[in-house]
C-alpha cells in the first residue's frame, strides 16, 4: 500500500468534538428515528452557538466574539428578537447612569434580616464589595402579589429587577411557558443589563413577595461588575464543548457564579481523597492530573484550556477520584461551587456521567497493562 501523505485528509479537530458529542447523546437518548434526531440535535446546536452580531451602530465594525482561532466565521443574524446577549456591542465604561444619588429604603430589622436571607444566593450580587452590597440592600423596596399578576411583560421598556422573597413564577416567551421560578432566583436583570425590550414576561402563579430595584440603582451599582463579569468568562464558556447544551441566558447565570483563581506552577489544586467543594474550568496553562498508585503517584491526564476538572467528585458525590495540580507555569482556573453547580448545571449531569464512563474503562485499561507489565 502506498501511503501518499499529499493525499492524506486532515479531521479537524472540531469536526471530531462536534461527531463525538452527537453520537454520545444519541447513544444516551436511543431515539427511535437516527435523522428526525439529528436534525433536532443540529438545528439546537446552531440555534445556541455563540454569534456575531454586526452592531446596530454602523459605524463600528462586527466584533468576532469567537475569534480565537482566528476562523472569522460569516455575520450571523438571528431570527429572534433577542440575539446573542454575550454579543451585545455595549460598554459600560462609556455609561453615563453613574450619576444622582442612590435611593434608600428604610427597612425594620424584619426587613432587613428577610432581604439579606433572600439575597443570599444571588449570582448577580457576588463581586459587589460590602459597600456596594449595603447599598444595594438599602435600595431594594418590597412589592406584593397576587396570584395572575403580570410582574412583566415581554418587550415592554424595562422599568424593575427583582428577587424573589416567595411565590411561584412563571416565565413565558411569545406565551410559551419556558421555566418556572420556585420561591427563589431573580428576574428583570437582562433589559436593564443590555438595554433591551424585556425577553420575557413573567407572572405570579401564586402570592408571593418580591424585593424590587430601580433601573437607574441597577445600572449604577450592578452593571459594570456584572457585565464585565459576563464578558470576562464569555469567551471561555463559549469553548467549552459540554456546555454548549446550555442557552446563552443559562450560560450567563454560569459566568455570574464562577471565581477567578491562580495557582503556582506545582501548586497542588485538589487532593486525591478529599470531599468536594466544587469543579474547575481552565482560563489558562496546563493541570496534571494525578493517581496515587502504591507508594507514588502517577501522572494520567493533562488537561489545558477550556477543559475542566473536579466534575467527578459533584456527580458520584464521592471523595476526589484524583489529585490535580498546576503545571508548566501560572494556572488562571474560574471555579464553580457546589451550591451554583447543582443549581446552573444539575441536569448536565447525565452528560457528565458519561465522563465517568471513560474514566472507568481507561482505569480498567491501566490495571490491564499494570499486571501484564
Ligand atoms: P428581562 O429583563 O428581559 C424578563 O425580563 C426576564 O425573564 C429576563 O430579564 C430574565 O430575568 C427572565 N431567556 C430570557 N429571559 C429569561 C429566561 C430565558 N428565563 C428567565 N428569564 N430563558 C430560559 C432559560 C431557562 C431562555 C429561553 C430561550
Ligand atoms: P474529581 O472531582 O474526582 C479529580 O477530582 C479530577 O480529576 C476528577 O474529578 C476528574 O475531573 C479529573 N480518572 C479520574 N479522574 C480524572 C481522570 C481519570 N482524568 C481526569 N480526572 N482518568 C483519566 C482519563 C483520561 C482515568 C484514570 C485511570
Amino acid at each position: 500500500m502506498s501511503s501518499d501523505s499529499s493525499r492524506r485528509i486532515q479531521v479537524p479537530d472540531e469536526l471530531k468534538e462536534v461527531l463525538l458529542q452527537f453520537s454520545i447523546a444519541y447513544l444516551v437518548e436511543q431515539p427511535p428515528d437516527l435523522i428526525d434526531f439529528a436534525a433536532d440535535y443540529f438545528n439546537k446546536l446552531q440555534a445556541n452557538r455563540p454569534i456575531i452580531v454586526s452592531t446596530d451602530n454602523g459605524a463600528d465594525d462586527s466584533q468576532s466574539i469567537n475569534s480565537q482561532d482566528g476562523d472569522a466565521e460569516p455575520p450571523t443574524v438571528q431570527s429572534t428578537r433577542r440575539k446573542s446577549v454575550f454579543a451585545e456591542a455595549y460598554d459600560p465604561e462609556a455609561d453615563d447612569d453613574d450619576e444622582g444619588a442612590t435611593a434608600i429604603f428604610p427597612k425594620t430589622d424584619e426587613q432587613r434580616a428577610r432581604l439579606i436571607e433572600s439575597v443570599k444566593n444571588v449570582l448577580l450580587f457576588r463581586s459587589l464589595e460590602k459597600e456596594q452590597m449595603n447599598q444595594v440592600l438599602d435600595a431594594m423596596f418590597e412589592r406584593k402579589v397576587l396570584p395572575g399578576d403580570y410582574i412583566i411583560r415581554q418587550g415592554d421598556d424595562g422599568d424593575n429587577f427583582y428577587v424573589i422573597e416567595s411565590g411561584i413564577y412563571k416565565v413565558y416567551i411569545n406565551d410559551k411557558h419556558i421555566s418556572t421560578y420556585n420561591h427563589t432566583g431573580l428576574f428583570g436583570e437582562l433589559a436593564l443589563l443590555y438595554n433591551m425590550p424585556r425577553a420575557a414576561t413573567v407572572q405570579a402563579e401564586t402570592s408571593g413577595l418580591l424585593w424590587a430595584m430601580d433601573r437607574q440603582t441597577f445600572r449604577r451599582i450592578l452593571l459594570k461588575s456584572a457585565f464585565k463579569k459576563r464578558k470576562m468568562y464569555e469567551e471561555l464558556l463559549n469553548s467549552v464543548p459540554m456546555l454548549k447544551a446550555l442557552q446563552n441566558y443559562e450560560r450567563m447565570n454560569l459566568a455570574d457564579a464562577l471565581v477567578s483563581k491562580t495557582y503556582e506552577d506545582g501548586e497542588q489544586i485538589i487532593k486525591q481523597g478529599d470531599a468536594a467543594d466544587g469543579m474547575y474550568f481552565i482560563e489558562e496553562g496546563t493541570v496534571s492530573v494525578r493517581m496515587d498508585q502504591e507508594d507514588t503517584e502517577i501522572e494520567i491526564s493533562k488537561l489545558g484550556k477550556g477543559q475542566y476538572f473536579g466534575e467527578l467528585a459533584l456527580v458520584t458525590h464521592r471523595p476526589r477520584a484524583a489529585s490535580v495540580y498546576a503545571t508548566g507555569g501560572v494556572v488562571k482556573l474560574a471555579f464553580l461551587d457546589t451550591d451554583a453547580f447543582e443549581r446552573i448545571l444539575g441536569f448536565l449531569t447525565d452528560v457528565l456521567k458519561r465522563n465517568i464512563l471513560m474514566y472507568e474503562q481507561m482505569f480498567t485499561e491501566m490495571a490491564r497493562r499494570n499486571t501484564n507489565l
